[in-house]
């Protein structure tokens, strides 16, 4: 049976777990996805990751795209964004440079409302002015930049900096060790900002360091409150309520409300037929999620569930009991009608369509929420013999998409290593995601809480809309956001102060929209948080070995997962016949370089 590894199980208590409201968008993995609906957020990125690397790396430019506009929206204007004022500020820090030096800076944006022309925004005009730091800018779309970013190697024409690069620890222990990235390792001594991240958040500092010591790229470092990493499930209360039912707690809870769903009125429409109770769509399985936590299982991929033991050893999720376990489960919602039947064949687009059109009753989006937010729930795992613990996954604080990395070959290793050391300055988090505090935006207190307000300076710009000036002249989107923090006084970190009970409050409501559901969720009584498996590094030779072994497993792990599923191969009868497979492409190979890339890790 699995056991929760006591090292990645960390039960937080619900003080400790606190929010982010602040729109730090998380984008962890992408810049932009995670916060998508976070207010003021940068597009976040996030952490999704389907099917690519280990745990989650992948992020594709469509869901970039999504995140990106999502978090456009609630931008500026409503303030949220993190901002800043007190803390260390640049007259602590100092100037890099007396004199003005111009780094050339390379950095991938996401196509749409903000602007490319990062050096007329108010984030860089100060850093020239602060730090007497200019960027010579290219900007590439998602679509040009992983070409744009193979060249730039190949030809070794990197410039002095690259940012929002989205590369997988695998892209920079490749071109770390070929000699293209600086290593600042050797500039520590000149970033106690960045030390001092390290020695409060020790994940991170295993997260960027390769296993020979060095540190090439730099990843997103969530110090903000943990749920917000997490890709919210939800439920419709308002269905529930229709049809006078409990929030579901265990899994067969959550079952009879499926069929609840399904066989009656959920909406209200007057139509019996036209619900369906929990939506899915190919490569879209964050629904599916809370079910497989529900069984002991702990990802947040669409396969390839690497598992700690007590005694640290790995063990394939995929290949467990409790996995069968949840393949029926599974097999029986698609069986009978609770999920779409195109379940693994249609689109987010259409889904999220009948969502909108309130036909769905359990999905994730990242489209506003129809109705009124306290119309959803956002589920944990449900209880089952196999997990008595309603539990929610969540990303390590490290996250593990590298995003800014700087030339082995520059002219100005200190000051760019400076400039990175800014970066996890208080300021500089904010500066990446508000801009400054009396050059973009006011500070103004309502209901308790500290809100950024751009309108006066937005209106001395010549902008109607606070959004517009948001996204073309205070941030460059996405560009530098690589430590994200609560904003002081601001709505996640007035909540952490609150109980769960007071966060119940239309003020709160109203401000927090779709983060409190969030925060409501994590925070009720009897939860438990656990981190996904962090991202460890490879060998060289084993990222050779590992790079087909991987994807044939995870490929073929996907496969079946469908065909289980959907009856083409049938469960109990094809079950030997899949691990023999496995063992065939390798899995045994691939599961001992895990285990020493885990190992190394834990030794870290
Ligand atoms: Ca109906």
């Amino acid at each position: 049976m699995m056991r929760r590894k006591s090292m990645l199980s960390v039960l937080l208590t619900a003080a400790m777990m606190c929010t982010l409201f602040t729109g730090c968008g998380q984008d962890g993995e992408s810049g932009g996805g995670q916060a998508a609906d976070q207010k003021g957020s940068q597009a976040s990125e996030g952490k999704e990751s389907p099917a690519a690397e280990s745990e989650g790396e992948q992020d594709s430019a469509a869901e970039d795209g999504q995140d990106a506009a999502q978090a456009g929206e609630d931008s500026g204007a409503e303030g949220e964004a993190a901002g800043s004022g007190a803390g260390e500020g640049s007259e602590e820090f100092g100037r890099i440079s007396e004199d003005t030096i111009t780094l050339s800076l390379a950095a991938r944006y996401v196509a749409g409302q903000y602007t490319t022309d990062f050096a007329s925004t108010d984030q860089f005009k100060e850093y020239e002015k602060r730090l007497g730091i200019r960027f010579d800018v290219s900007a590439y779309d998602l679509e040009q930049w992983p070409s744009k970013l193979t060249l730039m190697m190949a030809s070794d024409e990197m410039p002095d900096l690259i940012a929002y690069a989205d590369m997988s620890s695998i892209d920079v222990e490749k071109y770390g060790k070929d000699g293209y990235l600086l290593d600042f390792s050797q500039y520590l001594d000149i970033m106690p900002n960045l030390k001092k991240r390290m020695e409060e958040y020790p994940e991170y500092e295993a997260t960027i360091t390769s296993e020979n010591g060095s540190i090439y790229a730099f990843s997103t470092l969530t110090a903000s409150s943990e749920y917000s990493m997490v890709r919210p499930i939800y439920l419709s209360k308002k269905w529930l309520d229709n049809l006078n039912l409990e929030e579901p707690k265990t899994l067969e809870e959550f079952y009879n409300v499926l069929k609840a769903f399904k066989e009656q009125d959920a909406n209200g429409n007057g139509d019996p037929t036209d619900e369906i109770p929990m939506g899915r769509a190919d490569t879209v399985f964050w629904p599916d999620m809370p079910i497989l936590w529900s069984f002991g299982i702990f990802g947040q991929s669409e396969a390839y569930y690497l598992m700690p033991q007590d005694d640290n050893a790995i063990v394939l999720g995929d290949t467990t009991e409790n996995y069968k376990a949840y393949l029926h489960f599974m097999r029986k919602l698609y069986e009978e009608g609770l999920m779409n039947v195109d379940a693994f064949v249609t689109t987010y687009s259409e889904v999220d369509a009948k969502h909108q059109d309130d036909k769905v009753g359990y999905w994730q989006t990242w489209s506003s929420l129809p109705g009124d937010v306290k119309d959803w729930i956002v589920v944990n795992g449900f209880t089952t013999e196999y997990n008595p613990v309603q539990t929610n996954v969540i990303y390590n604080r490290a996250y593990n998409k590298y995003h800014i990395a700087a030339s082995a070959d520059t002219e100005y290793p200190e000051e760019v290593a400076r400039f990175v050391d800014y970066l996890f300055t208080y300021e500089g988090a904010i500066s990446a995601i508000s801009g400054y505090e009396g050059v973009s935006f006011d500070l103004v207190e309502e209901d308790g809480v500290q809100k950024i307000d751009y309108e006066p300076y937005a209106e001395a710009a010549g902008f109607d809309d606070v959004n517009d000036f948001y996204a073309q002249r205070v941030i460059a989107a996405n560009v530098f956001p690589i430590y994200q923090v609560d904003r002081k006084g601001g709505l996640a970190d007035v909540m952490k102060e609150m109980t769960w009970e007071e966060l119940h409050s239309d003020a709160i409501y109203e401000m927090g929209g779709t983060s409190l559901l969030r925060e409501l969720a994590i925070r009720e009584e009897g939860v438990e948080v656990i981190y996904v498996y962090p991202s460890v590094k490879y060998t060289a030779e084993e990222l050779g070995e590992r790079s087909t072994l991987y994807t044939d497993v995870y490929n073929y792990l996907v496969t079946a997962k469908v065909q289980f599923i959907t009856g083409e191969t049938d469960i109990d009868a094809g079950w030997d016949a899949y691990l023999a497979e496995l063992d065939k492409i390798g899995l045994e190979r691939l599961l001992e370089i895990e285990q020493a890339a885990y190992d190394r890790y834990l030794g870290n």
